[in-house]
């Protein structure tokens, strides 16, 4: 995700702080790229390779370090690394592969993906990627897709900030960044960054609160920074929409809400009041399970508290509610007057001095008619081309650009919708299918979907570091290179207007190349090498900085962060980016696509005999981040197996105890899991890690290194009931399972 950092607005630009190594070692500034917060961190570097990796000496960044980037070294020294190309020779998932050369891979592929667009059309080919592990993608898959004729790019930020970033500009055209260094009063929907979890976040709260500033957390468990709350909200998982919509109800009730910015910038505030009169408190404590008393305080809390933050959360955005929760948000902001203002949440646009990925992905040059075809627009528009189309032109008078894609998550396909037309359940076929940084077979919802749509596809391409389940479906296999091993350039995905660097520290192993090197050699095997024309990152990277005066080399050596003067509501001249100028609580997108244009909240469905329990999937393990790190003793030794939390009540229940192997199960599939008994858990409620799967067991189909015994996906429907109906994202954070104790450890147990 986009670095939340703070910045000093009298500064300009943080220069680079010396870093000396030990040892008199070379050092490098750089970032990490093990999870996508993109830590500031000093790598030392002994005869060519990098021994030890420490946080910055800047005291924005200091003490922004955990330990997946400490043992990063060791990580990608792993002997499991992928060092070269690898070409499926049996059946697909059979575990054969014949090492062959880049080119060979390349001449390969291209042809073969030509033969599926010449067969199909361009809609058949779809990418899946995180832009947040790959992190040099640049937007280049995109200008590759949006110029051969394909929309169904799809990314884990469909779950993750990348879905915000598109219902937030329904509402006031961008999405804002929260202001810590300032805000008075800071609310956590369930988010729960730790010591060894976005480490940025985590000590910027904490710093927040050492100088005086409130914190509120709703979250169903006990978390750690629900401990350290001045007000934790048991809600309910899956409620947070009706807890915001009772939060207003105080707020407008009560006259709590800033009325000049209501009056001048806002549309359909009396129609929000009349939504919001169905959710009186009391109702809303009777869906949240939360008491009447502590709702009222909470929303008083944070309307009288300003400048107040609601920090952007990912809980809300894998939830049945999730646009409703996204735009309640949204409305929360604006209506208690925090946006654009120091302490509140910042509108900042992209930096004028650096060409934006959004400016390379060229998405201008995608015909309407392919637009049109993106999988999912039909059905759940938000956050695809149809659902943006009516912000592109004020986006472009107000932020000087047409189809920025904040966050990369914009002008997605759907990810379900695209499952199903790989598995030929769709309006037309997808049959070539890349995955680039992304596990994903493991890696969205309903997991035997995902299996089924790859197993029925031409051709499937894995750029990737280790031998994922995923990739062991692929045709091809190309080894990617890591964080240490390539510059880049962090533009914070247009999310902040803050650019910063990092430095190459060591030369790639083996035959391992950037996506950036994949996608130049992709334009080429498919006859239009124009479309990626620079040599290699640095001049790319040169070209894009040209507006700074710099040229890459001296950019990197010299900074370390680059970022302009902040200036404040800066709506007053420009008006926001949304058909009416103003912030809008009804939303005239939304109206327009066929939505209601107000939140609601949709309670779950009845609820099933056969399976009592409700689920959710998250809670984030220190160790690991999302899908990877399995595979590294140092961090799996503290974390051999996956384990569930469930209070004592409920264990007791359901007749298993601690450290018990048990099978989680429902419609949708079920998993082997360990049990974990936890006071901080409610009755009734069981929480399952994401991601799980063994690097050390067996490969290949009806196998594949246990992910589909472990891995959560194969828990979560996407069904119309269990997805968003604006966004069409599934929710994850309540879904009906079952528990029964399992009598023998499952295969592969430690
Ligand atoms: N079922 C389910 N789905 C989820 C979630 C969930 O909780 N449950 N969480 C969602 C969330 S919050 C997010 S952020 C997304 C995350 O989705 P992703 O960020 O795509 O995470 P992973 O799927 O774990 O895939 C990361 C893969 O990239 C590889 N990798 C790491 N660095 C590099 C690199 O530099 N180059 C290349 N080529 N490969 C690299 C790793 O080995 C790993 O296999 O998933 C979302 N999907
Ligand atoms: N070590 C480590 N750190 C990570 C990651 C990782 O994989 N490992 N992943 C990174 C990524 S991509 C992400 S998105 C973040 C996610 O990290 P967080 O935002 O912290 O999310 P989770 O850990 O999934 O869950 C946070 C809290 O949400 C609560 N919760 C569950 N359901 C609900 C609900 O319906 N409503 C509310 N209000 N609360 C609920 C849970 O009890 C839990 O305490 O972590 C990031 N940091
Ligand atoms: S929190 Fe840890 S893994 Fe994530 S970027 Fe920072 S050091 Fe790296
Ligand atoms: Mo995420």
């Amino acid at each position: 995700m986009p670095s939340n950092y703070t910045i000093d607005p009298n500064e300009t630009s943080g220069l680079r702080t010396p870093a000396e190594g030990r040892r008199g070692l070379e050092t490098r500034q750089t970032l990490c790229g093990t999870c996508d917060i993109s830590c500031s961190v000093v790598t030392e570097i002994d005869r060519g390779r990098v021994v030890r990796v420490r946080s910055s000496e800047n005291p924005l960044f200091r003490d922004n370090i955990c330990m997946k980037g400490i043992v990063a070294p060791k990580a990608f020294a792993h002997p499991d690394r992928l060092m070269h190309p690898l070409k499926r020779v049996g059946e697909r998932g059979s575990g054969q592969w014949e090492r062959v050369t880049w080119d060979e891979a390349m001449t390969d592929i291209g042809a073969r993906l030509q033969g599926v667009i010449d067969r199909h059309g361009p809609e058949a080919w779809a990418v899946s990627t995180s832009q947040w592990n790959t992190a040099t993608d640049h937007g280049l898959g995109r200008r590759i897709m949006n110029h051969v004729g394909s929309p169904n790019w799809i990314s884990g930020v469909a779950l993750c900030a990348g879905n915000t970033a598109a219902i937030n500009r329904l509402t006031y055209g961008w999405f804002p960044f929260s202001d810590f260094s300032s805000t008075n009063c800071i609310v956590l929907f369930g988010h729960n960054p730790r010591r060894h979890s976005w480490v940025p976040i985590y000590n910027q709260i904490r710093r927040a609160q050492a100088r005086g500033a409130k914190l509120i957390v709703l979250d169903p468990r006990r978390s750690s920074n629900a401990d350290r709350a001045d007000l934790w909200l048991p809600l309910r998982a899956g409620t947070d929409a009706a807890m915001c919509l009772g939060w207003l109800n105080v707020i407008l009730e009560e006259g709590l809400y800033d009325e000049d910015f209501v009056a001048n910038w806002t549309v359909g505030f009396e129609a929000l009041r009349e939504r919001v009169a169905a959710y009186p408190v009391e109702r809303v404590a009777e869906i949240t399970g939360c008491d009447a008393g502590s709702i009222r305080e909470a929303a008083r809390m944070y309307a009288t508290s300003g400048p107040s933050i609601i920090p952007w959360t990912p809980i809300t955005d894998m939830q049945r509610n999730s646009t409703s929760a996204i735009r309640l948000h949204s409305i929360l902001r604006a209506v208690c007057g925090n946006l654009d203002v120091p302490g509140g949440e910042l509108l900042q646009g992209f930096n004028p001095d650096v060409v934006p990925e959004s400016t390379i992905e060229m998405h201008e040059v995608l015909p309407e008619a392919q637009k049109a075809k993106q999988l999912g627009s039909d059905t759940h528009p938000a956050f695809t081309y149809r659902g943006q189309k009516a912000v592109r032109e004020h986006t472009k008078r107000v932020w000087g650009h047409e189809y920025a894609n904040q966050v990369t998550g914009c002008f997605m396909a759907n990810p379900s919708a695209t499952f199903r037309a790989m598995a030929g359940e769709g309006p037309y076929p997808v049959k070539a299918f890349f995955a680039l940084g992304n596990n994903t077979l493991l890696s969205y919802a309903n997991m035997p979907l995902i299996l089924k749509g790859m197993l029925n596809q031409d051709l499937i391409v894995v750029h990737e570091q280790f031998m994922t389940p995923t990739a062991q479906l692929a045709d091809y296999v190309l080894p990617g290179d890591s964080w240490l091993e390539r510059p880049w350039l962090h533009d914070a995905f247009g999310w902040a207007s803050m650019v910063r660097p990092s430095q190459k520290s060591m030369e790639p192993p083996g035959e391992c190349e950037s996506t950036f090197s994949f996608w130049k050699r992709l334009a080429t095997a498919l006859g239009r090498p124009e479309v990626v024309p620079w040599e290699s990152l640095e001049s790319f990277y040169d070209e894009r900085l040209v507006g700074t005066g710099m040229d890459w080399d001296a950019f990197s050596t010299t900074h370390e962060v680059y970022f302009g003067p902040t200036a404040y509501r800066k709506y007053e001249k420009t008006g926001f980016a949304t058909p009416s100028g103003k912030v809008e609580l009804e939303s005239s997108i939304l109206r327009d696509l066929g939505f209601d244009s107000l939140p609601y909240f949709r309670d779950d469905p009845p609820r099933d005999p056969e399976h009592p329990l409700m689920m959710f999937t998250g809670v984030r393990e220190d160790e690991f981040f999302q899908t990877g790190q399995r595979h590294v003793p140092e961090l799996r030794s503290r974390k051999p197996e996956p384990v569930l939390y469930v209070s004592a009540r409920t264990a007791a229940e359901y007749g298993v105890a601690e450290g018990d192997w048990a099978q989680v199960s429902n419609r949708t599939g079920k998993i082997a899991i360990r049990v974990g008994v936890r006071e901080a858990m409610p009755d009734g409620l069981v929480r399952i890690p994401h991601g799980w799967w063994k690097p050390e067991m067996k490969q290949g189909l009806g196998h594949l290194s246990g992910a589909l015994a472990h891995a959560d996906a194969q828990l979560c429907p996407d069904d119309e009931d269990f997805l968003d109906r604006e966004q069409g994202i599934p929710h994850l954070k309540g879904i009906p399972c079952r528990i029964d104790r399992l009598d023998a450890p499952p295969e592969g147990a430690s």
